[in-house]
């Protein structure tokens, strides 16, 4: 102690900041080997690389506690506005490099761990990821919360502590197999057990009506509890909090059953009660597994609105104003029983009237639409919400009748009208359309990206727009910048750190300061140096994990995100083969040596998804060992992508593949990683490609393929995709080469259902796309070697990022949606 004493008064003397940090990272280091001895229980001789993880991430949470402790209290003492983002998934990935850099540590790190003989790379690289998500959205909602700390928004995020999260991802002769994700294992140092923090959730039995009031008598109790986990802000000491509920039995334990000898039943209300928060997204290809789901999506929903009503209740002593002190984002419609359950809430257990709790949740839900496709639109069949949710049924019933009586006013007579915006739809068996419902009881509803928002208006939810015209908006997804850009590639964020003034860590349009740089030769030196280094750096992870060589030189085109028809890997896989036939049938020629990139994770229901990552292995085994190509075309496929690959991913990239058929991808945010990391895009009109074309200029981005409305025209007057087969020699050699067998000699008719749909259905309009797409990737192999321009282009792209950055997507939900001030 005596030793910090004195660091203080020197610091105070001469005030320097350098002391100030150098004593700071002292004292951490100090907590770090104290947590080492006294709560891992090992030396620091003994301790191996998880070890010091452990300690450190406990050192950093004790600095992340007080901060936490303050935002709370300045909260509750200030009584605004609180955010409370609803999501049933949340892709953390690591939290410990993002805790150093928030607690200004990240930089001494390295050198303090050196002196107690621990290399920190190992340490960092020790962290599981926290997977409590699919992709996107769940990465989307990671990303909101750093912003929202950072902009010191007083928020909450609320979703489920999935035992296991998304799974893992092996390749067993080019075949996924899926294992579970025991992310959990060793402990999470990161959570705060809130002991004191539980609510019942309730499912079943039936609702009587007493002298005109419901009562609902569940036939189901179990308890949420609640699991904290701090999000730092950056810049600032501001935090947020990512509140999970973990499923839990009232009675750990049937005694009775037990004194009689039963212990399979004494263990069985337990091990049903934690089932509900055991696995992320149950397979929900069973109806055993949907009913779970839908448990899931209403135990996550009533234990976060429990909480905010049971806050506000301590802060404010009366309900009159909670529509002024809370906004409630839907993060799309697996929290949608919001609605009925606040409207229950309200009236069964705080009397409020229909009208009083209706004109209150109107005002603090709004909603988010992240997809247009149908299969991922949410409906429940009325029969399992019967039986799980009998009271919320009924609440929907109401909000409906009351809602089509007011269609019904403003549009009299159009019978099909209602039949299309009911809440329930009545075509085979009874469904309720969660998406319905949300807009119903929104404030604001949005889309991810500009395309995205006005496809949503003019199609899905045309009729909706009609009735409320000002009800929906646009909100451009975003990327925070801190774990995308300042700690993912550290050598980049160097040299923007010379070339840019500011603080773009938090302010990331001055990025555009780096538009002056973009024809400057040292610039460019810099830049590629600092990405060969990061090549070098996924070369050698590649070298490790799957044996296969490639070389840092090597234009290195990347495409990562789950694996989806719609987002159309294997337009790409088409184009390789395409390209590894003209290579054959020419060696001699200059070729651009390539290596292309993917990685992904299917559906374990999703068979075509599967057989395409079967694919594209086949396609690698048989390029990567042609000896005719000599080594200029290289296939691999990344195992097991998840948020901590994805962060040795982007920075390597030199071509970004964004290519879904325009219009189905809702915004995609892979794309801005990849700009913001220095690649150049190769992408189709759609989702926020076009708003990252508008901003980086139309020189510096590869633009492809059929717009939405020339899809939609091909469409209607009847798609015949063997038309374009036959029409063009290399998409039929191409085709044909994978039907007959080539890449699966041993198994010829493999992939017959892949050539099969392609040839009579095309849903995705691959083969209208593919000449383009060929083309496109020539023009890019002649950019790619006028290394001063292409490194122009890679700085223009850089500089126009700014826009993407969550922060500005947070300050729009703020100002738009919530109606929160943002410093
Ligand atoms: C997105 C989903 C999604 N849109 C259902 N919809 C899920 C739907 O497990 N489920 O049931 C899970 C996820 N995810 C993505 O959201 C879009 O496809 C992306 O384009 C978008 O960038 C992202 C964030 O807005």
């Amino acid at each position: 102690f005596a030793r910090f004493a004195n660091r203080g008064v020197l610091m105070n003397k001469i005030g320097s900041e350098s002391v100030d940090q150098a004593t700071a990272s002292e004292q951490y280091q100090a907590s770090v080997e104290r947590h080492l001895s006294n709560d891992v229980g090992v030396s620091a001789e003994n301790a191996r690389a998880a070890e010091w993880q452990r300690a450190a991430s406990m050192a950093a949470r004790d600095k992340l506690a007080e901060r936490w402790v303050k935002t709370q209290q300045e909260d509750t003492n200030n009584q605004e506005r609180r955010a409370y983002y609803l999501s049933a998934e949340f892709l953390i990935g690591r939290a410990m490099s993002n805790a150093l850099a928030a607690l200004n540590l990240d930089k001494d790190f390295a050198t303090e761990m050196k002196k107690v003989g621990a290399e920190a790379a190992d340490v960092l690289e020790s962290e599981p990821d926290a997977a409590l998500g699919n992709g996107g959205l769940g990465r989307l909602a990671a990303c909101f919360l750093d912003s929202l700390a950072t902009l010191g928004v007083p928020s909450f995020g609320y979703g489920i502590r999935y035992e296991f999260g998304m799974f893992s991802q092996r390749i067993v002769d080019g075949k996924q197999i899926e294992t579970p994700d025991n992310w959990l294992a060793f402990g999470n140092p990161w959570e705060f057990p809130r002991r004191d923090v539980f609510y019942p959730v309730q499912y079943g039995g039936w609702v009587d009506y007493v002298n005109g009031r419901p009562v609902w008598t569940p036939s189901e109790r179990i308890l949420a509890r609640a699991y904290d986990m701090v999000i730092p802000g950056h810049s600032t000491e501001r935090v947020t909090t990512l509140r999970l509920w973990k499923a839990s039995a009232l009675e750990e334990l049937d005694l009775a059953a037990h004194t009689r000898g039963d212990y399979f039943r004494a263990a069985e209300a337990r091990s049903k009660a934690e089932n509900v928060s055991w696995v992320l997204y149950p397979d929900d290809s069973t109806p055993q597994g949907r009913e779970l789901r839908l448990r899931q999506e209403y135990f996550f929903v009533t234990a976060s609105l429990q909480d905010i009503v049971a806050r506000h209740l301590r802060e404010f002593g009366t309900l009159d104003n909670l529509h002024e002190k809370v906004a409630i984002q839907l993060n799309d419609t697996h929290p949608a029983l919001s609605v009925p359950e606040l409207m229950r809430l309200l009236m069964d257990d705080h009397g409020l009237t229909w009208e009083a709790a209706w004109y209150q949740v109107s005002r603090i839900i709004s909603y988010t639409n992240h997809t247009l496709m149908p299969e991922a639109i949410e409906t429940w069949p009325v029969g399992i919400m019967q039986y799980l949710l009998p009271r919320h049924l009924d609440i929907v019933y109401e909000i409906n009748r009351r809602f089509l009586a007011e269609v019904e006013r403003k549009f009299p007579g159009d019978k099909a009208l209602l039949s299309r915006v009911s809440l329930i739809a009545e075509d085979g068996e009874k469904r309720v359309r969660m998406g319905n419902l949300s807009i119903v009881a929104s404030t604001k509803v949005n889309g991810v990206a500009k395309l995205h928002s006005d496809l949503m208006v003019q199609t899905i939810f045309s009729d909706f727009a009609k009735i409320f015209p000002d009800r929906f908006t646009n909100v451009t997804n975003g990327v925070t910048p801190r774990r995308w850009l300042s700690q993912c590639n550290p050598g980049l964020a160097k040299l923007v750190d010379k070339k840019v003034k500011g603080n773009w860590r938090v302010e990331l349009d001055k990025l555009s300061q780096l538009g002056k740089s973009a024809e400057d030769k040292a610039f460019h030196a810099d830049l590629t140096k600092v990405k060969t280094a990061n090549k070098e750096r996924l070369a050698a992870y590649i070298k490790r994990e799957l044996g296969i060589t490639v070389d840092p030189n090597a234009l290195f085109d990347i495409q990562v995100k789950r694996i989806h028809e719609y987002k159309r890997q294997l337009l790409n896989v088409l184009h390789v083969i395409q390209r590894y036939r003209e290579m054959i049938a020419n060696p001699e020629a200059d070729w651009q040596p390539r290596v292309h990139i993917f990685a992904g994770k299917a559906a374990s229901a999703y068979k075509m998804a599967k057989l395409i990552i079967r694919l594209i292995h086949d396609v690698a085994r048989t390029v990567n060992n042609d000896p005719r190509l000599k080594d200029r075309l290289k296939v691999v496929f990344i195992p097991d992508y998840r948020v901590s690959v994805a962060e040795k991913i982007f920075p390597a990239a030199d071509v970004s593949e964004q290519i879904s058929t325009a219009g189905t991808e809702a915004s995609g945010t892979g794309n801005m990683k990849f700009a913001l990391n220095g690649a150049l895009t190769v992408g189709t009109w759609d989702g926020a490609n076009i708003e990252i074309a508008e901003n980086v200029g139309l020189d510096n981005i590869f633009v492809f393929g059929l717009r939405t409305e020339e899809v939609e025209k091909l469409s209607q007057e009847g798609y015949n995709p063997r038309a374009w087969y036959e029409g063009n020699a290399d998409l039929k050699a191409v085709l044909d080469m994978i039907g007959n067998g080539y890449f699966a000699p041993e198994e010829p008719t493999r992939y017959q259902p892949i050539v099969d749909t392609l040839l009579t259905r095309d849903q995705y309009f691959l083969l209208a796309d593919f000449a383009a797409y060929v083309e496109t990737h020539r023009q890019v192999d002649v950019a790619y070697r006028d290394r001063e321009q292409w490194l122009t282009k890679v700085v223009r792209n850089i500089a126009g990022m700014g826009m993407f950055s969550s922060d500005r997507t947070i300050g729009e939900y703020c100002q738009r949606i919530w109606k929160i001030k943002t410093k």
